[in-house]
């Protein structure tokens, strides 16, 4: 007796998708007027004088997905007023202290938790005559999701302005004049949901462009330039979105597996998340077939495959020998040569960019995936019912953030040495974490449908079974220990010796912020909600104007 994940199709037009036309990525008008605009807002930059409409600036471009664009004036800025302008530190004005710390922060600058002792009484505590400030508290509350663990002041900072916060949004006393200004309510409502910290970038744009029109102090040509360079990348991110759809036709797993989840177009957004410089084109395209692939082996051992299948399945991963899987069920052996054509086919084309021979890599990273596959596999038919700790060692490689990672590591990595690969594939905090923050954000969006279909216990019922807890007590903690994960990412991220190159650990951290993105209003992936399509659309598809 199989089980089903009675999935839906796919809400996507395939052929549509593949008939785009889009004409921002020809026309040379369009990257001309984006580089006059470039050019106008660096000399907006270099002429402000006052460091708080900088940091305000900074801010904007980075909500606005701009920021790439314009790093070298940004550290230029920051690291002036970390050197020169201590005014802002101590100028003891909530705001613009907190605004200072989170961007310094974000941008790597060491700036001490201390910097917020003066707003801290004699007991310790936050001041309660801060409180009043509504523009300070929200800045401050942001600033605390900087945080490596330990530093207890931004974890004060944190519960202090979120209470207040979240007092003024129930009690509707935030000023209605400052809303008009800054649309201070929904800004607070939309960081009480994620912080900006979470928050991945570009598919977070599209809010920020709507909440930025709506501003009554706003320069239009940001304005200009957020919407041109969404479109710009639209423009790129259909190109590999085809590419991607003509190599899942050709794959036909999702005519020959009807059981497993189609979603190629979620594959590849995800992407779009991960990946953000526009050059990764090689990288964003192999990432979206490695989701698909992940997808679907996912819900063979998930849903589809008997114990006794997903034992012979696993062995042949792990013996990686074309020539011996006809004792396979067919679906199986379909599966598996997709999986082998794609790894042969990854590992030709980084061979002839790179010249190193990563086929051994990548069979190892599919093999750990599947082993932590089989172990849950033989849990649930077994009825096991492992604690969190159990769970949560095999759960954040089941998840295929190693995976992932492992295949984006090899696209935007320049020089690949050994040490780095072996750094890998020790499977680096750095992963881990990232990987756990995947997991957990994942079961808090999957985990009701999974487990009324017939699965593990994932962290959330561990959580209620070790604890004899409530399942909000339990999602409460699982949120708790996405925060406390953050802590320990950002001091990788931060980290002066890290054997892993920018662009990679930009892509690790995201991978979390996009996986907190696709689950936030439940399963983005696999049910698809009207959200994530929404949200989709006006990334892949809607044009700007
Ligand atoms: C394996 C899956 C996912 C999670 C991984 C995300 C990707 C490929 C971008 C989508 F396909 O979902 P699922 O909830 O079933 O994973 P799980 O490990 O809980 O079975
Ligand atoms: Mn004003
Ligand atoms: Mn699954
Ligand atoms: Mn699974
Ligand atoms: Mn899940």
């Amino acid at each position: 007796q199989r089980r089903s994940g009675n999935y839906s199709p796919s809400f996507w037009n395939a052929d549509y998708i593949l008939s785009l036309n889009n004409h921002y990525k020809e026309e040379s008008r369009h990257m001309k007027r984006a580089g006059e605009l470039i050019v106008q807002v660096k000399m907006v930059m270099g002429k402000e004088t006052d460091p708080v409409v900088q940091l305000e600036l900074i801010d904007d471009l980075h909500k606005l997905a701009l920021s790439h664009h314009f790093e070298k004036e940004i550290k230029e800025i920051l690291f002036n007023i970390s050197i020169y302008d201590h005014k802002i530190m101590v100028e003891r004005d909530l705001y613009s202290t907190a605004l200072a710390f989170r961007l310094l922060r974000q941008y790597g600058f060491k700036v001490p938790q201390e910097v917020f002792d003066c707003f801290k009484n004699d007991n310790g505590e936050f001041k309660r005559s801060l409180s009043s400030d509504t523009k300070g508290l929200l800045q401050l509350y942001e600033a605390s999701f900087l945080l490596t663990e330990g530093e207890m002041t931004l974890e004060l900072a944190r519960e202090f302005a979120t209470i207040f916060l979240q007092e003024k949004l129930n009690d509707k006393t935030i000023d209605d004049d400052d809303d008009a200004d800054t649309n201070l309510i929904s800004c607070v409502r939309h960081s009480l949901d994620i912080p900006i910290h979470w928050r991945i970038q570009r598919p977070n744009a599209s809010w920020w462009i709507d909440a930025y029109k709506r501003r009554s102090h706003m320069n239009p040509l940001v304005l200009e330039l957020a919407k041109l360079d969404l479109n710009i990348f639209q423009a790129q991110f259909q190109q590999e979105l085809k590419q991607d759809l003509g190599w899942w036709k050709n794959t036909c797993l999702a005519e020959k597996l009807p059981f497993a989840r189609d979603r190629l177009v979620e594959c590849y957004f995800w992407c779009t998340g991960i990946i953000q410089p526009l050059q990764h084109e090689n990288a964003r395209v192999t990432l979206a077939k490695v989701n698909a692939l992940i997808t679907t082996l996912d819900d063979i051992y998930d849903v589809y495959g008997t114990l006794e299948e997903l034992e012979l399945f696993t062995e042949a991963i792990r013996r990686w020998d074309v020539s011996s899987i006809d004792h396979l069920p067919n679906y199986m052996q379909l599966c598996f040569l997709a999986l082998n054509n794609f790894v042969d086919d990854t590992a030709y084309d980084v061979m002839k960019e790179k010249d190193i021979n990563i086929i051994p890599y990548l069979r190892k990273s599919w093999l750990d995936l599947a082993e932590t596959y089989l172990v849950e596999a033989k849990w649930f038919y077994s009825g096991h019912k492992p604690n969190m700790e159990e769970y949560l060692n095999n759960a954040w490689i089941s998840i295929s953030g190693p995976v992932m990672l492992c295949h984006v590591f090899f696209r935007v990595t320049d020089s690949i040495t050994r040490e780095t690969v072996e750094s890998l594939f020790k499977y680096h905090d750095l992963i881990r974490y990232s990987s756990t923050i995947l997991r957990l954000a994942d079961d808090l969006g999957t985990s009701l449908e999974e487990v009324s279909r017939g699965d593990v216990p994932k962290s959330i019922q561990c959580y209620m079974n070790d604890n004899n807890a409530s399942e909000e007590e339990a999602r409460r903690h699982v949120r708790w220990l996405i925060a406390e994960t953050w802590k320990k990412i950002n001091e990788e991220v931060w980290s002066a010796d890290s054997p892993f190159c920018k662009d990679f650990i930009a892509c690790a951290a995201d991978m979390g912020r996009m996986a907190q993105f696709m689950y936030h209003n439940g399963d983005g992936h696999g049910i698809q909600n009207p959200q994530i399509h929404q949200q989709m659309t006006d990334i892949l598809f809607e044009q700007w104007l």
